[in-house]
């Protein structure tokens, strides 16, 4: 599988070094990144697999004293101070500096493949115990998780608890100022708008914290009769027909720093305030993260007053496209289910429900961040690929 190399030469004074590989292609490695990533035991700590090399001890103008073919799977190069690196010919052509090789790796490494839907989501469906005892399930679950930003997990026991289990399965859930998990139900002198009947409007979870939870996960233990219905509408899908329809309240959107605010007592006492722009854009524009909960948004607004109404007009634009219905897909919890989403694209809501004396609705939901969601799929992937 691995190429062989056919030639290797330094190039431009030393300051390159040019490998040719067998298949005719060419693959082109500074110097001075080659000598910071020497591999020996000097350089490397392979039980880290991290680099012992200390950026002082790196000269960036280093060049090239000898580079030479060890043999067709691995390169050797003499320094001028007659420190010597060997690099293998797997290791290099994935490191690649080739516009399409870095394509690869970045895709190989951050699954940016993104499936956009609008009401016509065919909610992914898979069993919850599926996912606990199956690699190759629980591989399908995240990747599709990433990819479509929503799996519905179905047939958990309707108990408390289950949320934790899930945690294990990953790693670890991300604990915030509600608990390690969270009841949602109505709740007497409720400490949010959703711990009451009322409907929940598009929002994601907690913007108000400076790194919002990626991951969601809402466990329905017991699902009322009438009402209780969640919404969910893709909101990279949404934020791109907003760019096309109004680029002006786009640019509102991911300029404007909103305040958030959340006050009160739950897990522990908490004060949190945030600044957030609605819609997080990379440098090319794209949407990365939506942060958007209308209940949390706070009174105070630190923008110059002419610019609040231009504001207010951007936001109600988007809210429509969020409700309009072709964007919004509807359906029903049963008890059993778990929906997982991704909580920086998927805008989640619910319908209100008539409230009683007795809990008629109980949700257990939790939390995990991006990162280690991200881990256990590579982690799987590596598992249920190689079988190693
Ligand atoms: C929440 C929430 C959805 C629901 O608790 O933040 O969005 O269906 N709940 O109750
Ligand atoms: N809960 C469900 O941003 C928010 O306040 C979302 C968080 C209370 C943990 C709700
Ligand atoms: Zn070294
Ligand atoms: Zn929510």
């Amino acid at each position: 599988m691995s190429p062989g190399i056919q030639k290797v030469e330094a190039l431009d004074k030393g300051h390159f070094v040019c490998v040719k590989w067998e298949d005719g292609s060419e693959s082109i490695y500074p110097c001075v990144w080659l000598r910071d990533n020497c591999q020996c035991p000097l350089c490397f700590l392979p039980s880290a697999g991290a680099r012992a090399l200390l950026l002082e001890d790196l000269d960036v103008n280093i060049v090239v004293k000898q580079v030479a073919l060890a043999d067709r799977k691995k390169i050797s190069i003499t320094w001028p101070d007659e420190h010597t690196s060997e690099y293998g010919a797997e290791w290099l052509k994935k490191r690649c500096f080739s516009e399409e090789a870095r394509a690869a790796m970045r895709a190989d490494l951050f699954l940016p493949e993104c499936q956009y839907w609008g009401s016509d989501l065919q909610l992914p469906k898979i069993p919850f115990e599926e996912i606990m005892y199956s690699d190759e399930s629980a591989y399908k679950w995240l990747c599709t998780l990433k990819k479509v930003g929503i799996v519905l997990l179905t047939g958990a026991a309707t108990r408390q608890g289950e949320l934790i289990r899930l945690g294990h399965r990953i790693g670890f859930l991300r604990p915030t100022f509600y608990g390690p998990t969270w009841q949602v139900q109505d709740k007497a002198d409720a400490n949010n708008i959703a711990y009451t009947t009322g409907r929940l409007c598009f929002h994601t979870d907690y913007p108000v914290l400076q790194h919002p939870p990626g991951v969601q996960f809402l466990h329905c233990i017991r699902q009322t009769a009438a009402g209780g219905e969640s919404e969910v509408v893709d909101g990279f899908h949404v934020s791109n027909k907003l760019k096309k329809q109004n680029p002006e309240a786009y640019q509102i959107l991911s300029s404007t720093a909103v305040d958030y605010v959340d006050v009160g007592v739950d897990y522990c006492d908490f004060a949190v305030h945030c600044k957030q722009r609605i819609i997080n854009i990379d440098s090319r524009g794209q949407a990365i993260r939506i942060n958007f909960n209308n209940a949390t948004r706070d009174t105070v607004f630190d923008i110059p007053a002419e610019k609040v109404r231009p504001f207010y007009a951007a936001l109600k634009e988007f809210n429509d496209l969020l409700n309009s219905a072709e964007h919004k897909f509807t359906y029903k919890l049963k008890p059993g289910d778990i929906v997982t989403f991704d909580n920086w694209r998927v805008l989640h809501g619910r319908q209100s429900y008539p409230s009683c004396s007795e809990v008629t609705r109980h949700l257990e939901g939790a939390y995990a961040d991006w990162d280690v969601v991200m881990s256990r799929l590579r982690l799987l992937r590596k598992r249920v690929l190689n079988k190693d």
